[in-house]
């Protein structure tokens, strides 16, 4: 059995993509919510976390005792360990597209994870414009994924970024949710690939666990002041 170690489901958006992920292909899993109390090295998450993987860091997962950590490694595990599947696309040069873009949201769109933060219960449409107005980076950002987003589905006819649900789609999910949040403006095939997201049953059930979390950290919290 696969054991997905995540953080609080309001607030942590790179143990989102793999549970989102699996839940979306039908992989049975357990999870184990390690909660956020700070990242500091005396936190309980941080010296729990030292005790499962080398960086402190969720999600972590564990298959018979190899524990993987980073989301981009452990889709990548999933999808060898899980071939019939299809997590990544079959076809080879839509299969580097994938790749390419789930490696673009890993390591880039920078400002738009940092001004933008997840927190998938709150609505935050006067900081979303608030911050698209003082944050030329986060607009750049928007727009960039906006094109990637609209070339893929225009090149593989939708309804999702490669045809059929794939590990891009759960790379972007916590966007997705960012969208809704900030009440980001969009271009209209744009909304509709994010509404269409938001509406998979993997993201619908991660969704309906963080708003029922109801555990304010004020350390995620650039913008709240109290727990709502
Ligand atoms: N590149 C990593 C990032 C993981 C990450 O930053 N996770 C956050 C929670 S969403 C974390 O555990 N942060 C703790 C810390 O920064 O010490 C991945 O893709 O898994």
């Amino acid at each position: 059995m696969l054991t997905l170690y995540i953080g609080n489901k309001n607030y942590s958006s790179w143990s989102m993509r793999p549970w989102v992920l699996m839940k979306q292909a039908g992989i049975p899993f357990d999870e184990v919510v390690v909660r956020f109390d700070g990242f500091e090295p005396q936190s309980q998450f941080k010296q729990r976390m030292a005790e499962i993987s080398p960086v402190g860091k969720v999600p972590v997962l564990e298959d018979d005792g190899l524990r993987i950590w980073d989301s981009l490694a452990i889709a990548e595990y999933l999808a060898e360990r899980f071939p019939r599947r299809q997590l990544w696309p079959a076809d080879v040069p839509a299969r580097a597209l994938a790749r390419a873009a789930c490696a673009d949201m890993h390591s880039g769109f920078t400002a738009l994870r940092s001004h933008l933060p997840m927190n998938i219960e709150a609505s935050l449409a006067a900081v979303g414009e608030r911050v698209l107005r003082e944050q030329p980076a986060v607009v750049a950002d928007v727009r960039r994924l906006e094109s990637l987003w609209l070339g893929l589905l225009e090149a593989h006819g939708g309804p999702l970024l490669f045809g059929a649900f794939s590990i891009a789609d759960a790379f972007f999910a916590p966007v997705a949710s960012r969208m809704r949040t900030y009440a980001v403006p969009l271009h209209p095939d744009v909304q509709r690939y994010v509404d269409r997201v938001l509406a998979l049953p993997g993201v619908v059930a991660w969704v309906d666990d963080a708003v029922a979390e109801h555990d304010f950290r004020p350390f995620e919290e650039p913008y709240r002041q109290a727990a709502p």
